[in-house]
C-alpha cells in the first residue's frame, strides 16, 4: 500500500486552548530527556479524559470490538498458551484506538499534549498509526511479561527518532506491571550478540547486568504521562492485582523522518497533528 498521510490540521478541537495556556517543558525536563531519554509529565490527561478513555476501552474490550492482539499472540512468558485454555482470550491491547473514539483525537490536539512532542521532535509532528496507537491493557489474572526491548528494533524509519507518549488511565505501579525503564539507553548501540533472536536484550548475559542494575520502575498516577525515546530499554512485569490496567499509547515523528516504503512501518495512513495556535501578533 503507497505510504499516505492524513492531514487532519483544519480540524477543530473542542477545549483545545491556546499555546499560551500551555505548560511547556521546562529546559530542565528538555535537557533530562535528552540525557535519560524518557520524561514523566504529571496531569497530561484531566480526570474527565481518563474517564471517557476508560469508557471506551472497557466497551471494546467486553465486545471484543475492532482489531485486537491477544496475550496469546504474544509469545511472552505468563501468555496462555491455546485460545482453549483458562485467559486464552485475554486481550492485552485494543489496537487502532486512534479510531476508536474522537476523545484520543480530542486529547493529542491539545496543545497542552502536542506542544511539548514539538519542543521535543520539532514544529511539524506526525502520527504513525502503524505503531502502538493502542490501548495497552494488562489483566488481573492472565497477562505476559515483556522483557526489555526498544521500540525501535521492528520498525523502519530513516532516523531512529520518534517518540511515544503512554497515558496511565489509572495508577501504575510494580504489583500492576508498569514500565521499567533504563535511563540513557537510548544512546546505546546494542550489537546483536547481546539481543535473543526476537531482538529482546538477553538479561542472562553478564555483559548485560550494569545495564540492567540502572533500572527504574516508571509509578504513574491517573492522568500521568511518559514521554519516551523510541531507544529507550523499557520492560513490564505481569499484573500482580485484581484490576485491570489500562494505559494509551501513541507515537510521534517529525514530518522530515519518514517510514521507509514497503516496510510495516508505511502500512499504514499517518496523521498530520493541527499546527500551534499562535496567541495573535506573534
Ligand atoms: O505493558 C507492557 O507489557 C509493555 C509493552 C511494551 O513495552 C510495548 O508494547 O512496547
Amino acid at each position: 500500500m503507497e505510504h499516505q498521510i492524513v492531514d487532519n490540521t483544519s480540524q477543530t478541537t473542542p477545549d483545545a486552548g491556546s499555546v499560551t495556556d500551555v505548560e511547556m517543558l521546562s529546559d530542565a525536563q528538555l535537557a533530562q530527556f535528552q540525557r535519560e531519554g524518557f520524561l514523566v509529565v504529571r496531569g497530561l490527561g484531566s480526570p474527565e479524559i481518563c474517564r471517557r478513555m476508560r469508557d471506551v476501552a472497557q466497551r471494546d474490550l467486553e465486545a471484543v470490538t475492532g482489531s485486537v492482539e491477544y496475550e496469546i499472540d504474544t509469545g511472552y512468558p505468563g501468555a496462555p498458551e491455546s485460545f482453549a485454555l483458562p485467559g486464552g482470550r485475554t486481550i492485552r491491547r485494543l489496537l487502532a484506538a486512534h479510531s476508536r473514539d474522537m476523545i484520543f483525537t480530542d486529547w493529542m490536539s491539545q496543545p497542552s499534549v502536542v506542544e511539548p512532542l514539538r519542543q521535543l521532535l520539532g514544529p511539524r509532528l506526525v502520527m504513525p498509526l502503524a505503531h502502538h496507537n493502542c490501548v495497552m491493557t494488562k489483566q488481573p489474572r492472565f497477562s505476559s511479561e515483556t522483557g526489555w526491548h526498544q521500540d525501535i528494533r521492528y520498525w523502519s524509519f530513516a532516523r531512529p527518532e520518534l517518540v511515544s507518549l503512554w497515558l496511565a488511565l489509572g495508577s501504575e505501579c510494580e504489583q500492576n506491571g508498569c514500565l521499567s525503564v533504563v535511563p540513557g539507553s537510548h544512546q546505546l548501540e546494542l550489537g546483536p550478540e547481546r539481543l535473543d533472536e526476537r531482538l529482546f536484550l538477553r538479561d542472562d548475559l553478564q555483559e548485560n547486568q550494569e545495564l540492567l542494575e540502572r533500572r527504574i520502575p516508571v509509578i504513574l498516577e491517573p492522568g500521568d504521562a511518559l514521554i519516551f525515546h523510541c531507544r529507550m530499554l523499557h520492560a513490564a512485569s505481569r499484573n500482580r492485582t485484581d484490576a485491570v490496567k489500562l494505559s494509551v499509547v501513541f507515537t510521534f515523528r517529525p514530518e522530515d523522518n519518514p517510514p521507509i516504503p514497503n516496510t510495516r512501518s508505511a502500512s499504514l495512513p499517518e496523521m498530520l497533528l493541527p499546527p500551534s495556535v499562535k496567541p495573535a501578533g506573534e
